[in-house]
């Protein structure tokens, strides 16, 4: 008779079982238009779940400090060179935890604490680690931020230019986390260079746009790229950095031994499996069908009487101004959730509302449009999100659009058998 694993031992723990089973039923009965989220295939699931979580692999293929990686070599090999080959990158590390340690370790690698960094502030569409005064970026480097045009709400590349050549900073950021517009990296890169800065991008948002070609790449023009890889990428939570060889010994070592102890194996493992379904044409479709999905949900709100930040979008996000409507974000948001609609509060630009209770919405079609959901959908959203902030006062009404958004979420399971 064998023995039994004394983990095995009659232990369920229904406690936690439950609750994760309500977060499925949850995510299966939403409509999820939060720009940032999406749903990773089973595939990638079971990578998660794989036996790589019991691994410690401190070091690089090769190069380990304990015994024992030789499949963790192969596997984080694997997952490197599909990430060089979908994103044509002279060098790549998948060990980042996730987009705020790596963009941490970019600069760790780059800069040194006081140098001057330009990166889009947070309430324009920045990230806390561009530069927020509350986050150790901020604390850490002088970042000088830009904004958009007060009237086009765009990026205003002259006038980048211009600050860039006076300020003389060491590295540019660009990549953001809600700017509906699409990203001119090669002329960011020819700022930073005319300026003799680092380009850096923050790609994290549009990742999977940009390996499904309907978004410019930073490269070959960017110096260094830092990307999460659960967006609109479609992987587990983490990240990684690609970068211009000329960099890559001193990424990799601010990655480790610099910031991270033993890499996430299992998250690796599950990098590799997500970059081979980006490496297939259906997701070449699904990034086409994510704009046309943001497309239609941006003119149907428009239809409504909704305003957008820049007049709509050239990506996965929007941004929707409430003014117009009499309410706030924050009270938006949770008339909204009455309704089972997923989404956040969010700045717009020069907001003149708190960040608490900004004056906006954001808005992303990556989740619902892996579910398959398509432009007749996005239009019936469109309608659910009008209906609840005309009535996000009448609980019985929200009540009642909760239950056709269920409908309609259930017409398009995710995970029927997991
Ligand atoms: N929380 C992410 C987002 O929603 O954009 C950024 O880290």
């Amino acid at each position: 008779m064998s023995k039994q694993p004394f983990e095995q031992k009659d232990q369920v723990d229904e406690e936690a079982s439950r609750i994760i089973a309500l977060e499925a039923k949850r995510q299966e009965e939403c409509i999820n238009l939060i720009a940032s989220e999406n749903f990773a295939s089973k595939a990638v699931l079971r990578a998660l779940g794989s036996v790589f979580t019991n691994k410690y692999s401190e070091g690089y293929p090769g190069k380990r400090y304990y015994a024992g990686n030789q499949f963790v070599d192969e596997v984080e090999s694997l997952a490197i060179k599909r990430a060089k080959e979908l994103f044509g990158a002279e060098h790549v590390n998948v060990q980042p935890y996730s987009g705020s340690p790596g963009n941490a370790e970019i600069y760790y690698a780059l800069l040194q604490p006081g140098d001057k960094v330009m990166a889009l502030d947070l309430a324009q569409g920045g990230h806390l680690t561009h530069g927020s005064p509350v986050n150790f970026s901020g604390r850490t480097y002088n970042f000088i931020h830009y904004g958009v045009d007060r009237k086009t709400e765009r990026i205003d590349y002259e006038k980048l230019r211009e600050t860039a050549l006076r300020e003389k900073p060491k590295m540019i950021v660009s990549g953001f986390t809600a700017y509906p517009r699409e990203v001119d990296f090669k002329g960011f890169a020819e700022i930073a260079r005319e300026a003799g800065a680092i380009s850096m991008a923050d790609i994290s948002h549009i990742a999977g746009l940009i390996v499904g070609g309907v978004h410019q790449s930073p490269f070959p023009y960017t110096d260094v790229v830092m990307t999460t890889t659960h967006k609109s990428l479609r992987g587990p939570r983490g990240a990684m950095i690609m970068c211009k060889q000329e960099f890559a010994e001193r990424i990799d070592k601010a990655v480790f031994p610099g910031m991270q102890g033993g890499p996430h194996d299992n998250v690796i493992a599950a990098k590799a499996v997500a970059f081979y379904e980006a490496m297939q044409p259906a997701f070449k479709e699904y990034a086409r069908q994510i704009v046309r999905n943001a497309n239609a949900l941006a003119e149907e709100l428009k239809e409504n009487g909704f305003r957008l930040v820049s007049g709509g979008t050239d990506t996965h996000l929007m941004l929707v101004d409430l003014t117009s409507k009499n309410i706030a974000g924050k009270p938006a948001q949770l008339a909204l959730e009455k309704a089972n609609i997923i989404t956040n509060r969010n700045r717009i630009p020069y907001d003149k509302r708190s960040p608490f209770n900004p004056s906006g919405l954001r808005l992303g079609t990556p989740a619902m449009t892996t579910r398959g959901m398509k432009e007749p959908e996005m239009r019936k959203i469109a309608g659910f999100i009008s209906r609840v902030i005309a009535n996000a006062d009448d609980d019985s009404k929200l009540s009642d659009i909760k239950e056709e958004v269920i409908e309609l979420a259930r017409e398009f399971p995710m995970y029927a058998d997991v």
